[in-house]
């Protein structure tokens, strides 16, 4: 059975008064659905959704008017998508990802934009990545492994991902921490999100971006000599770990090599392994 919860209940999980949540019931509809006169007002989960959703526009000054009508303009326009359009199976990640998720289906810039400033704006990447954008990312590359389609929305959504985390100021001072990606390896989101999140925590960073050949990689190294050096890969076919071997034999090397992303395969034990952008960042701040 679908948990519904008390009025109560529901303004307690939005951090909402009550008061308020009768206030947009009464004037903008946007009570539970399925309620019948004379019993208890319950929301489910699609009705917990439309009011996290009417709770950010209204945070982020939108009125709420507005911001209700466009709540429930957004449900109709899923509704109407249903059986032709494109649904993507969130599963159990927050409704924050889920209007994220909308948005780049409908091919929304302008509110990808504005829902992935406010999000970086108000809690930093460090948290904004792990918990909205990879989700959002890893959600849409499953749904176009599925369909074979979707490439427009991933282009969108990567550009709209890589604008806002190129706004995050870079701290001054001479980098010690080199990024690049693999030889090939066009994914480089990963890496834009944790240079910024470096940004943040006022480290000083060096980004080589897409594409980088081994021996352009040691040449940059050579010239720059890093502490640390992260190589992402992405996918298996940039992912051999033994052409990392140049970067620990050259003399001096790097104090810390590091292989991240999941393509990587066949990689040298002295190279470290984080799992996580956090992990990443520990590493790369100690
Ligand atoms: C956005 C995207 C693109 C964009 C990239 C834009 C850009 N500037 O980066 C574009 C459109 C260019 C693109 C191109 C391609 N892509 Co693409 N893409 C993606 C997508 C949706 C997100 C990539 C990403 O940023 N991943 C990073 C995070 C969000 O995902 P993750 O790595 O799975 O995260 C895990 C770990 O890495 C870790 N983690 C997450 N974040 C971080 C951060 C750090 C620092 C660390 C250490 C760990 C970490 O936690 C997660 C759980 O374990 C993925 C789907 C996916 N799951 O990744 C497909 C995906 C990677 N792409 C895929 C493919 C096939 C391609 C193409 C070959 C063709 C195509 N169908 O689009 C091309 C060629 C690219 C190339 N040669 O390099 C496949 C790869 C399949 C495979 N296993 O080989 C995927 C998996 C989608 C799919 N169809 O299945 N892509």
């Amino acid at each position: 059975m679908t948990e519904t919860v008390s009025a109560g209940e529901a303004a307690h999980r939005l951090g909402i008064a009550v008061t308020t949540l009768r206030t947009w019931d009464r004037r903008y509809g946007l009570g539970p659905t399925g309620h019948e006169p004379g019993r208890h007002r319950r929301y489910g989960p699609t009705d917990l959704d439309r009011l996290a959703e009417m709770n950010r526009l209204t945070g982020q000054g939108v009125p709420a008017a507005q911001a209700a009508a466009w709540v429930l303009g957004q449900d109709r326009r899923a509704a109407s998508r249903a059986g032709g359009g494109h649904a993507v199976a969130v599963g159990a990640d927050g409704p924050a990802v889920r209007g994220l998720t909308r948005a780049a289906l409908r091919l929304d810039a302008a509110e990808l934009q504005a829902v992935i400033s406010a999000a970086v704006a108000a809690r930093g990447v460090a948290a904004v990545w792990p918990a909205l954008l990879a989700p959002v990312l890893i959600h849409i590359g499953r749904k176009q492994a599925e369909t074979g389609r979707l490439i427009e929305v991933e282009h969108l959504l990567s550009g709209e991902i890589s604008a806002v985390l190129r706004t995050v100021g870079r701290p001054a001072g001479p980098p010690r921490i080199l990024l690049a990606c693999a030889d090939e390896e066009q994914h480089t989101l990963a890496f834009e999100a944790l240079a910024a999140a470096l940004g943040e925590a006022g480290v000083p960073v060096r980004v080589l971006g897409a594409r980088v050949p081994a021996s352009a990689l040691l040449d940059a190294v050579r010239r720059t000599g890093p502490d640390a050096v992260a190589v992402w890969s992405q996918t298996s076919s940039t992912g051999d770990g033994s052409r990392l071997r140049g970067l620990l034999d050259r003399r001096p090397a790097p104090k810390l090599v590091l292989a991240a992303g999941p393509g990587w395969h066949t990689v040298p034990p002295e190279v470290a392994r984080p799992q996580s952008l956090a992990e990443a960042l520990t590493l790369l701040t100690r």
